[in-house]
């Protein structure tokens, strides 16, 4: 009898094991993140003249495979059109995406995807000619808008519409690059998306000052990583090396002095966070320095805001709500402990 309960436990334990394949051992396995990414959006994610990806999108991703492969480069992108970026995840196709993607409920609870944490607060805005002279949103009756396929914008737009009383005609395409040709051609009197984009796009225009952004926001954005649910310990990781790139910038610890702050911090917070005491790193079943690596691969969250977005880039997209909260914004780093 012993021996057969011996026997049933012990297949028990081999059927978890075996049915157990966890991203991170994948991905550790592979040597490679793969990693979903928009199609080309200057900020977020595009590649370089030598086809080196760039963006704040990009960095958050690359901090990733720093904690989890010791090695920011070691990651393949994966362009994906809006409306193949949920289900590149469910399927497995990639181990995250990095690529300004809302966080709403239908998309977390009924497809197959979890997200991580906020990366970054947007909002949904609109875009016209100047020469169409409209200066509100409110005052667009009667105006065709080109608007992506597999976004939220879509549907922000229909209920934007109704609630305003405004008889819009959306004209839905399914990738970017051709909802966004269509409104160049003149082909829609407007253009719709995250506000963060609008600014982005319009910036690849011949004549960005000949378009301009109105002044109303129509929704909420909060965008974050996704990755496929049910991994738990994937989803942890991409959220703690997250919110250790804000608790970084909270902390004062950048990518130039995190190697100093690690030998000589006195502060007991720090010390755990850069792996001189505690052991945060076994918790997500990563080493002691994960966090170290990920700053010094990337910098901090505002470092990575700066680079990307801040006053000295083509961009300059104010941060707003996408301070910290000690001084107005919104993002708030969970205790790492
Ligand atoms: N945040 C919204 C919209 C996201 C979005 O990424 N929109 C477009 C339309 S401009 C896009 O595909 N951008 C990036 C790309 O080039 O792939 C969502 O999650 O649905």
């Amino acid at each position: 009898m012993k021996k057969v309960m011996v026997l049933i436990v012990l297949s028990i334990v081999m059927t978890a094991a075996t049915a157990w394949s966890g991203t991170l051992e994948d991905v550790q396995k592979k040597g490679i993140l793969a990693c979903g990414i928009s199609e080309g959006v200057p900020g977020f994610s595009i590649p370089d003249s030598k086809g080196h990806w760039v963006g704040f999108d990009v960095d958050m991703a690359r901090a990733v495979a720093a904690a989890v492969l010791s090695d920011p480069e070691k990651i393949k992108f994966v362009p994906l059109a809006s409306k193949q970026k949920i289900i590149a995840v469910s399927s497995g196709q990639v181990d995250l995406t990095s690529r300004t993607t809302t966080w709403t409920l239908k998309r977390d609870a009924k497809q197959g995807v979890d997200f991580t944490t906020i990366v970054f607060y947007d909002g949904q805005g609109f875009m016209v000619p100047k020469s169409l002279g409209v200066e509100s949103a409110t005052k667009i009756d009667g105006a065709t808008v080109c608007v992506t396929a597999g976004t939220t914008s879509e549907l922000n737009l229909a209920d934007f519409a109704r609630l305003h009383g405004l008889k819009i005609e959306a004209l839905v395409f399914d990738g970017k690059k051709e909802a966004l040709n269509a409104y160049t051609a003149g082909r829609c009197d407007g253009f719709t998306t995250d506000v963060s984009q609008l600014a982005s796009l319009r910036t690849t225009f011949a004549s960005p000052m000949a378009h301009k952004i109105l002044p109303e926001v129509i929704s909420k954005e909060p965008l974050s990583p996704l990755v496929r649910h049910g991994d738990n310990q994937w989803k942890d990781i991409v959220t703690w090396v997250i919110n250790g790139l804000i608790a970084a910038e909270e902390n004062g610890i950048t990518a130039a002095n995190v190697e100093e702050m690690k030998v000589k911090s006195n502060n007991p917070v720090i010390q755990r966070m850069l792996g001189q005491s505690g052991d945060t790193g076994s918790y997500l079943g990563l080493d002691k320095e994960w966090l170290v690596r990920a700053i010094k691969a990337v910098g901090n969250y505002g470092e990575i805001y700066d680079r990307h977005f801040g006053p000295s880039t083509k961009l300059n997209i104010p941060r707003g709500v996408n301070k910290l909260w000690t001084q107005g914004g919104l993002h708030y780093a969970l205790p790492i402990r």
